[in-house]
């Protein structure tokens, strides 16, 4: 089922009328409302009549996260406090959290939105969703939630962890739908396994999976583990949280809610604008949000747009699986490295299980890259002398891909730590 067919469905000319339209709206009100942007489009020479069209978008200065923490909490919401009826907040490894804020038009919008996302990966009704992202600050759980509530299906409201719990209403319930990290996602599989739950005796069919990079080979591992549709969810809160786009049942590229978010790719070196089809940066402004509407926000995330229409009948543009962040990109002896990469090498391996943490250190002037992978159980209680075959192996498999030479050390399953929401897969000790 199309959820909005009128504007999933949309030719670009209408969608670029839409867009247009919103986007001059949107440029009045942060002009007038917040002194950040008025300042940056000052810098710039602009006033908002000089943005008239989505043509004029790249006239735009750009937005990042050191802009939301230069005014910390609230200074970029466009609406008083009163207008605002919710807050999130990222966590944010390094200083402060960047705080959102929606107001209750943006919290329908969100919920339109993510109800969108769900038929694209082909929920109905009658599906019992258990969705096991964080409630609370983190925008995963409210943001399904409410969009799930807004299709009708039937939410189980657990968040993430308490994995005994997890697997318990999974069978009592019936659960049809899990909506968590595909990180997580593996974590419930070897959970699964361990209470000797078979695939067969669970009732699901579609995972909705995001909020963290993951590769092709990781979708196959998860759906042949936990025998549904691994489907690809996108979002940030910065932008609104999940639901920025999705993929549908075809799973070629996620369609981009575009009448509300709209995408552009930019070289991150020179900020230039790339041409259709290029992988670069994905850069969003959003042209209906209230609370804190963003205008060309550097995500960071790596990928790519195709604008032809999709087999399902949407023409809403999509974006290619992210490759990784452009802050996640490790410059290893000069050689370029996604964990990504690391990933796929990993998991075309039967060997090995699909869980590694990466820990870049420097040594003098060089830097080393240690590699730490866990190892299927049954080649763990191998003789050495086998482990060392699979050591070199690894490391061959890798130097030969992505070229560059890595210290692994094979590791006991369940060494590596999980988490119920997003894994951590590098620790990069260099002080740069
Ligand atoms: O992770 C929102 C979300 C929740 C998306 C649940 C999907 C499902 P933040 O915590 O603000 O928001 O983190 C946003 O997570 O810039 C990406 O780097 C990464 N990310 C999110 N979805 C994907 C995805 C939520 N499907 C940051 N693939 C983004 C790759 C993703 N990376």
């Amino acid at each position: 089922m199309i959820w909005n067919e009128k504007i999933e469905c949309a030719s670009r000319d209408e969608m670029r009328e839409i867009q247009s339209e919103r986007l001059v709206d949107t440029v009045q009100r942060i002009y007038h409302n917040v002194p950040s942007y008025r300042k940056k489009m000052q810098d710039a020479g602009l006033v908002p009549g000089d943005i008239r069209s989505v043509d004029d978008l790249e006239k735009l200065p750009f937005t990042t996260k050191q802009d939301l923490r230069d005014n910390y909490p609230f200074g970029m919401f466009t609406v008083p406090m009163s207008e605002i009826v919710r807050v999130h907040a990222s966590s944010g490894t390094t200083g402060k959290p960047t705080v959102v804020g929606y107001t209750r038009k943006d919290l329908n919008t969100w919920a339109e939105v993510v109800t969108r996302t769900l038929c694209m990966a082909g929920l109905h009704r009658n599906d019992m969703v258990q969705i096991a992202y964080g409630y609370g600050l983190f925008t995963g759980g409210l943001g399904m939630h409410y969009g799930c509530e807004n299709l009708g299906a039937s939410v189980i409201p657990i968040s993430g962890g308490n994995t005994q719990k997890q697997l318990q209403l999974m069978q009592d319930f019936g659960t049809s739908v899990i909506a968590c990290t595909p990180s997580y996602a593996l974590f419930l599989a070897e959970a699964m396994d361990e209470a000797g739950i078979e695939k067969e005796n669970l009732n699901l069919r579609v995972g909705i999976f995001g909020a963290e990079p993951w590769t092709e080979e990781m979708r196959r591992e998860i759906e042949a583990k936990l025998g549904l549709k691994a489907i690809d969810i996108y979002g940030l809160s910065e932008v609104i949280g999940p639901g920025v786009s999705c993929e549908c049942s075809h799973q070629q590229g996620m369609h981009v809610n575009e009448d509300h978010f709209i995408p552009e790719i930019i070289d991150p070196e020179t900020l230039q604008p790339l041409p259709e089809g290029e992988i670069g940066e994905l850069v969003f402004t959003t042209v209906t949000k209230e609370g804190i509407p963003i205008i060309r926000y550097r995500t960071r995330d790596l990928t790519r747009l195709n604008y032809e229409k999709c087999a399902c009948g949407r023409t809403l543009v999509r974006m290619e699986k992210c490759k990784g962040r452009s802050d996640d990109m490790l410059i290893i002896r000069g050689v370029n490295v996604f964990p990504s990469q690391i990933e796929s090498v990993l998991l075309e391996m039967s060997e090995t299980e699909p869980h590694y943490l990466l820990i870049v250190e420097r040594e003098g002037n060089l830097d080393t890259l240690k590699l730490m992978v866990e190892v299927q159980e049954q080649f763990f209680s191998d003789e050495v002398k086998q482990l060392e075959v699979l050591r070199k192996k690894i490391t061959h498999n890798i130097q030969s891909t992505l070229g560059i030479s890595v210290n692994v050390k094979l590791v006991e399953p369940k060494t590596i730590e999980r988490t119920a929401g997003k894994a951590r897969r590098v620790i990069d000790n260099r002080k740069i």
